[in-house]
């Protein structure tokens, strides 16, 4: 059996953020209000009512964080820009020290020898923009090709590859459908133009960029689906998941048109919103790289009930779960990576994991150490299981864990601790865990 030391030369390890999860500093240096400054707020959309107003302070602590990078021996950081800090009105008059903090990171990431990885949205859209309708307005696809111009345009001469969206599946889902997330929308079915209009920002930016000789990537969450049963109602109810939580968000891509959504009662053109020649721009020349974040597959059973959506989730048994009761199914990433290169053929360009790994309850002990051996046990079995599907001839290039540091984690608040370094959001002391020593090993073994 391959292992994860058996990865190829070459093969990229990097560590994965977003802004508004560890920046705090929501209103220093001009700063506009994003969606999640305003949905944070609402009493009771977030576990203990807390918000990223501090977070892990890396706005001001980006040092000491790069610091920690090199000591792991990263080759690549992903972090994502805050639309809001750079455009506080999302389009518009620029703010010239948001883009100067960007510029400070990326000079101190590569002289550390570090790539730095830029992801251009990361969930948290200038309010001002979700005033005006947010991603189910079209407009705001054409404002965030702006904005990718305006910061490709500042960190380009240094920074050789982008991921345009973040899981634009969570996004539409968590924040228009469901309103778990911000902007906290309950349209359910009626919030597919969110993922119409994402995608469509995404191959109206990847123009922008790809003019000016970038690489052009996405980072879609992406997961196996598997039928509770061989029974034909279970397989086409996983069939109808699978569209809509992985086709509809790859297939415009690679294939340059949407899956068969019927099932949801609904057209190719997603109920009116994609025009002529979306489909065309979204595809554009393809992708130089697909970003996939895999946490776990998904169970999915035929609904009980007529009349609501054609499937219901259903248990995955027998596996270890982690802080969050996330199932622990490590061979799922090679089944996904090869059910990727199956499904897409020629068409699949080079993947990177651009995010895997696991919230642990842990703290540090007596002894000041953090020891987060299911951390440890999890990123060793995924690492195995994705070295398997390369072994089976997926071009993987490199694996990005999440997370650098514990983190805001969106509606769960500071709960779900996901980082290979302690944060104690009190003092914004730092610690290592186990993790960090493991990760930092196995890179180190690994390039030898
Ligand atoms: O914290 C999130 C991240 O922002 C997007 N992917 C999943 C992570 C864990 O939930």
């Amino acid at each position: 059996m391959p292992n994860r030391l058996d990865l190829p030369a070459g093969f990229r390890w990097g560590a994965s953020t977003a802004a508004y999860q560890i920046e705090g500093a929501v209103d220093e240096d001009g700063r506009g209000p994003s969606v999640w400054d305003v949905f944070a707020a609402r009493l009771g959309a977030v576990r203990d009512g807390a918000t990223g107003r501090v977070a892990c302070d890396h706005y001001h602590r980006w040092p000491e964080d790069v610091e920690l990078m090199r000591g792991l021996g990263l080759d690549g950081y992903r972090f994502s820009i805050a639309w809001s800090r750079v455009l506080p009105a999302g389009a518009g008059a620029v703010n010239v020290g948001g883009l100067d903090f960007y510029d400070r990171l990326v000079d101190g990431l590569l002289a550390d020898g570090i790539t730095p990885m830029p992801t251009l949205f990361h969930w948290d859209l200038p309010q001002a923009l979700e005033d005006g309708g947010g991603w189910l307005a079209r407009d705001t696809a054409y404002r965030f090709a702006e904005y990718a111009e305006l910061v490709v345009d500042r960190l380009g001469d240094r920074v050789p590859a982008w991921i345009t969206l973040n899981e634009p599946f969570v996004h539409m889902v968590f924040g228009y459908a469901l309103g778990i997330h911000a902007p906290g929308r309950t349209l359910m079915l009626d919030a597919l133009p969110a993922a119409h209009h994402q995608l469509l920002g995404h191959g109206l930016a990847a123009a922008v960029l790809r003019e000016r000789g970038h690489e052009v990537m996405i980072a879609n969450n992406l997961t196996p689906v598997w039928p509770a049963s061989e029974a034909e109602a279970d397989v086409a109810a996983a069939a109808a998941y699978d569209a809509l939580h992985n086709r509809l968000f790859t297939d415009p891509l690679l294939l340059g048109s949407y899956p068969d959504l019927s099932a949801y009662g609904v057209g190719e053109d997603l109920g009116g919103c994609v025009r002529p020649g979306d489909l065309k721009l979204i595809a554009g020349p393809g992708l130089d790289g697909l970003g996939v974040n895999y946490y776990n597959p998904t169970r999915i059973a035929a609904p009980t009930e007529p009349g609501g959506l054609p499937f219901v989730e259903a248990e995955i048994e027998g596996v270890p779960r982690t802080a969050f009761g996330w199932p622990v199914v490590p061979d799922g990433l090679r089944e996904l990576l090869v059910g990727l290169r199956d499904r897409y053929g020629a068409a699949l360009p080079p993947i990177t994991i651009t995010e895997n790994g696991c919230s642990v309850a842990d703290e540090p002990g007596p002894d000041g150490t953090v020891h987060d051996q299911p951390r440890i046990d999890f990123l060793a079995g995924h690492l195995d299981a994705l070295a398997a599907a390369v072994a089976e001839g997926v071009d993987v290039r490199g694996y990005f864990t999440w997370s650098l540091l514990d983190n805001f984690e969106w509606a769960e608040g500071y709960q779900q601790r996901f980082g290979l370094v302690h944060v104690d959001f009190e003092t914004q002391v730092r610690t290592p865990k186990a993790s960090y020593a493991w990760y930092r090993d196995l890179i180190a073994s690994h390039q030898k």
